[in-house]
């Protein structure tokens, strides 16, 4: 039962940021430095529900917090839940109080809490169209538990439960089952606001959180950001890839208001082919050795194409 951690809400001593340093994340791992960006972005008037993951994992190990705002840690699968439950809570303390909140509730989770394990309760709280930002950030894995894949691992990724090299022709590739449309999931629930982005572009995710924060409605934020032992990279190598991913197509950076996509970063000209994203991390290592491989390469360019037309990037 006593899963569940609050934090204090003192902000560090040695930091401005609201995500203060002295957390265990891997140096370079993209989702603590979205989380900071998006944590310094809101502000102090915040509440999160975070899910069970590699960013609640390396900033509260009990009973330590990284956190200077209120933060609470919920089961794996119940990070939306528990949001709903302190919206209901200052809803009600509003109406006592005959005074409108200025708190924003958000809720957040990786891509194994978001697009699987919890994708049941996230969609409850989306169709009781609360005003919560959700915000997931898609390492592509379940990497807090060694690199799993989940419903968000690109095609022929290499990971523990999909290992390359092994087995039949097709389960020797990686990973064979395509990545989840997130975005359309998000969409068909009719959200007020629904983007994606990268944490190649830190302006660009501060410009989203500014605008989901002022909404008056759900909406969702999925932010891509490179995990440094699960993708198989170099510490120093995050924005670069974060920003390959984006410039390849293979990650558009787009948003939707109201169902319309208002708005699609274009990407470089001449076209950067995904060959090059690929090469550098170890996880696609195994697509660069035999014909098999490079079948798949040219199955993710056309994968990457296809977002290219779709959003006429
Ligand atoms: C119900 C449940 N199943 C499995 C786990 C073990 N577990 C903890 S973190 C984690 C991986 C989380 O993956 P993701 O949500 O993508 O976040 P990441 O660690 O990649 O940031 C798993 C499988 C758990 N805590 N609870
Ligand atoms: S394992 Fe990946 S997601 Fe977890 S802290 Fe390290 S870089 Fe970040
Ligand atoms: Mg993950």
């Amino acid at each position: 039962m006593n899963n569940t951690k609050i934090n204090n809400t003192k902000t560090s001593a040695v930091s401005n940021s609201l995500l203060s340093p002295g957390h265990r994340a891997c140096a370079g791992c993209g989702q603590i430095i979205a989380a900071r960006i998006v944590a310094d972005t809101l502000g102090p008037q915040t509440i999160i529900a975070n899910a069970t993951g590699c960013l609640e994992v390396t900033t509260t190990p009990y009973p330590e917090s990284s956190w200077g705002m209120p933060w609470i840690h919920s089961l794996f699968e119940n990070a939306p839940a528990v949001a709903s439950g302190i919206h209901a809570a200052l809803n009600y303390k509003s109406k006592v109080e005959s005074q409108k909140s200025k708190v924003k509730v958000i809720a957040q989770g990786g891509d194994g809490s978001t697009f699987d394990i919890g994708i049941g309760l996230l969609s409850g709280m989306w169709e009781r169209n609360e005003n919560i930002l959700y915000i997931c950030y898609d390492n592509e894995g379940y990497m807090n538990t060694g690199a799993q894949a989940s419903s968000a691992t690109q095609w022929a990724t290499n990971t523990t439960t999909t290992p390359a090299g092994i087995g039949t022709e097709i389960d020797a590739i990686g990973s064979h089952l395509f990545k989840k449309d997130m975005i359309a999931i998000a969409l068909a629930h009719n959200l007020k606001y629904v983007a994606q982005t990268t944490i190649g572009y830190p302006l660009d995710i501060i410009a989203k959180i500014k605008k989901a924060k002022e909404i008056n409605g759900p909406s969702y934020i999925q932010i891509l950001v490179p995990c440094i032992p699960g993708w198989k990279i170099e510490s120093n190598q995050t924005i670069k890839l974060a920003k390959l991913a984006t410039q390849t197509g293979l990650y558009p950076i787009i948003e939707y208001t109201d169902g319309v996509l208002t708005s699609s970063q274009k990407i470089n000209q001449p076209q950067t082919p995904v060959e090059a994203y690929l090469k550098q991390q170890g996880r696609f290592n195994h697509l660069f050795k035999n014909e098999t491989g490079r079948k798949q390469i040219k199955f993710i360019q056309q994968i990457a194409n296809k977002n290219i037309r779709k959003y006429n990037l």
